[in-house]
């Protein structure tokens, strides 16, 4: 292996994740309200259908969160999030050959799905949980942190920034301190801005735009937006009618660097990157 491929291969578990190029990560909610009750096992056999279905579109990654992080969601107990979440992983990792994410701030849940094969662990609350540091440097994972002010409950109340892109970058500098002094080294964080969460419309376009200068931390970049109401207000469509702007979107994140683009409609943003990926390879 040459330098320049060591500094691109991200180890995941299991796997490895070359960060050389744009990367779908495909969404998989586990939260009850997205499924009917047809009872256990239906509904483990239609998520795992659901990500077959999304690493045949192309997906290298799928992210199976078991907490809502909806304004007014119910709290779900650790024991509550584990059940959900682990009999999945533990069933993506048999059958499909995919990395699997985590979206989970809870200690428990990282540690027992690092040992069913989960490869990443995805923290909207960047590690600020009691022992979610230590969970996290245990499993040797690489972990992705992500920007939010406050908790999902009150974080849209009246988000203020006085340059949202440049506090975006020093809160996500904290958090990689953190990590680093918690035995988690920069080698192993992914950055998120975190697009939706305690930021309103303005904020949200403004850190997309200014989205490069998060590089100068020097780790790859993840971005979700799909679906999300930044663009249900920016172009005043109902969530069934994103998917277009959501690929704006997704095309733009990839030419700004992005590394990996976490959304629902994982067939359309293939196309996006593998289209982008042929024009950047052209002479
Ligand atoms: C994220 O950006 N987001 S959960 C509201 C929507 C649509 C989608 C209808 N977990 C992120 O996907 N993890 C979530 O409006 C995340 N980055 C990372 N790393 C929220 C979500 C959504 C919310």
């Amino acid at each position: 292996m040459t330098s320049v491929q060591s500094l691109t291969r991200l180890p995941c578990g299991n796997r490895v994740l070359d960060l050389a190029q744009t990367h779908v990560m495909g969404i998989l909610n586990v939260t009850p309200d997205s499924f009917s009750d047809g009872g256990r096992y239906s509904q483990l056999d239609a998520a795992l259908r659901h990500a077959e279905a999304m690493v045949a579109a192309g997906a290298t990654l799928i992210d199976v969160g078991g907490e809502s992080t909806r304004p007014g969601a119910r709290a779900v107990s650790p024991l509550e999030e584990l059940e959900r979440v682990a009999p999945i992983v533990e069933l993506i990792n048999r059958e499909l050959d995919v990395i699997i994410s985590v979206d989970t701030s809870t200690p428990a849940v990282m540690r027992e799905t690092a040992r069913l094969g989960a490869g990443l662990i995805n923290d909207v609350r960047s590690l600020r949980r009691d022992g979610a540091l230590d969970a996290a440097a245990a499993t040797g994972l690489p972990v992705c942190l992500m920007h939010m002010l406050g908790e999902p409950g009150d974080m849209q109340d009246d988000p203020q920034y006085q340059d949202v892109t440049r506090e975006v970058g020093e809160f996500l500098a904290e958090r990689m301190s953190a990590c680093a002094l918690a035995g988690i080294p920069a080698e192993r964080v992914i950055l998120d801005p975190g697009f939706g969460f305690a930021k309103t419309l303005q904020h949200n376009l403004s850190l997309f735009k200014h989205m490069q200068s998060l590089h100068a931390l020097g780790r790859p970049l993840l971005v979700g937006v799909s679906r999300k109401s930044m663009i249900g207000h920016a172009l005043n469509r109902p969530v069934g009618e994103r998917l277009f702007g959501g690929l704006a979107l997704a095309a733009l994140a990839s030419v700004k660097g992005a590394r990996i683009l976490r959304v629902h409609d994982v067939a359309e943003t293939v196309d996006v990157v593998r289209m982008i990926a042929a024009v950047e390879s052209a002479e």
